[in-house]
């Protein structure tokens, strides 16, 4: 009985994956992490946007950390609106250049962002998220433990990304 007590603890320390099939689109192909002057870890990320989708469609960051997200289009100009977090610049049309954007990824949890000009036919479909994960992985102390996969349903995404808990 303890044991199982025990289990469903570590369940919140757990380690978290993605579902590879999430929209056929993985981590960003170009990032680097550094620290500013003031200590807070950076993670740098490209976005490409382009008729109807941001490639990477998901990005995952550490909470705490600034997210620089360095945003260009393959085509015509787009916009990048995060609404919860009051944030919305325009992407200029392929070789105007690109516009960086700072995301303070203080709070855990998920972030949708969209294009925010209209570009087209499937302009409302120019979605994605940025996850702000807050797990603290130092916890659990070595052992056998049972991994199960649970799927996360997250609004306005036809994907699935999953969270992969550890049972001790
Ligand atoms: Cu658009």
């Amino acid at each position: 009985m303890q044991s199982r007590l025990k289990g469903f603890c570590l369940v919140l320390a757990a380690l978290s994956v993605w579902a590879p099939v999430f929209l056929g689109k993985q981590e960003p192909s170009a990032r680097s992490d550094e620290k500013t002057d003031k200590g807070r870890q950076v993670q740098k990320v490209n976005v490409v946007a382009e008729r109807f989708n941001f490639t990477p469609t998901q990005i995952k960051v550490k909470q705490g950390t600034l997210l620089e997200i360095t945003l260009t289009s393959d085509d015509t100009f787009h916009g990048f609106r995060v609404p919860s977090m009051q944030i919305n610049h325009v992407i200029p049309a392929r070789g105007r250049g690109n516009v960086k954007v700072i995301f303070d990824a203080k709070q855990k949890g998920s972030f949708a962002f969209e294009c925010s000009r209209p570009c087209g036919a499937g302009h409302t479909m120019m979605r994605g998220v940025i996850i702000v994960e807050g797990l603290d992985l130092s916890g659990p102390p070595l052992g056998p433990y049972e991994l199960r996969v649970l799927p996360l349903r997250l609004a306005g995404l036809d994907g699935a990304p999953a969270r992969a808990v550890l049972l001790g």
